[in-house]
């Protein structure tokens, strides 16, 4: 195919970026012997996008991608929440099942307070004596987020059975539901567990309560 130059000028082919217009340049001076008028692949090929199309392109993706965006992010923050919350229940209820199941079992109270009690657990060898593998103490400082622990007699640390607690009460009553310090007359004892845990701002929390009846306790 042979090429000549021409003398022809298309007015309408200014060009807006440099590319076009030195395209629109060459258009003015070459032009197909056919005569033929170019096709748009032809010219979009020679000219790529304006300015103004790359625009509104990033523009209509911006909209289109905000919600998608917003969207997935509500999605994972209340998946987030979802998974505190869960590990803040769980880990109550696992503490508290915890120590309320070993109260049930006790043969003797030694000490109380609303924070702590201490008693012979079960007597593991048989021998009627409260050995000191045998007794246990669960406590709280008081001191909001501290754990709520558990230790032997026999153990130097105390084992964690809760995080993050923000209140733990203990409380004692007699047979005819009055509540009682003495320590011959607890008939059944309530446990008051709240955890709090506090991530990026949210506070999750998780309260409970269970009433422990034991049976074993020497009368
Ligand atoms: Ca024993």
């Amino acid at each position: 195919m042979k090429i000549k130059i021409s003398s022809k000028i298309i007015p309408d082919e200014k060009g807006f970026t440099p590319l076009e217009k030195a395209a629109a340049f060459n258009r003015r001076l070459l032009l197909v012997e056919s005569d033929a008028p170019q096709t748009v692949r032809e010219r979009s090929s020679l000219t790529g996008f304006t300015l103004i199309e790359l625009l509104v392109v990033l523009a209509i993706l911006a909209i289109v991608m905000f919600p998608i965006y917003e969207f997935l992010r509500q999605g994972a923050l209340s998946w987030q929440l979802g998974e505190n919350k869960t590990e803040v229940v769980q880990n109550a209820r696992i503490g508290l099942d915890k120590m309320c199941g070993e109260i049930k079992h006790a043969i003797e109270i030694y000490s109380i307070t609303p924070l702590q009690i201490r008693f012979w657990w079960k007597d593991i060898n048989a021998d009627d004596i409260a050995d000191a593998d045998e007794i246990l103490t669960f406590s709280w400082s008081g001191t909001g987020n501290d754990d709520l622990t558990r230790k032997l007699d026999s153990e130097i640390q105390p084992t964690p059975i809760a995080n993050y607690v923000d209140d733990f009460e203990l409380r004692y009553f007699d047979d005819s539901g009055i509540e009682t310090a003495v320590l011959d007359a607890i008939q059944f004892i309530t446990a008051n567990l709240r955890i709090k845990k506090t991530v990026q701002g949210h506070d999750y929390i998780s309260q409970m309560r269970k009433s422990i009846f034991p049976r074993n306790l020497l009368l």
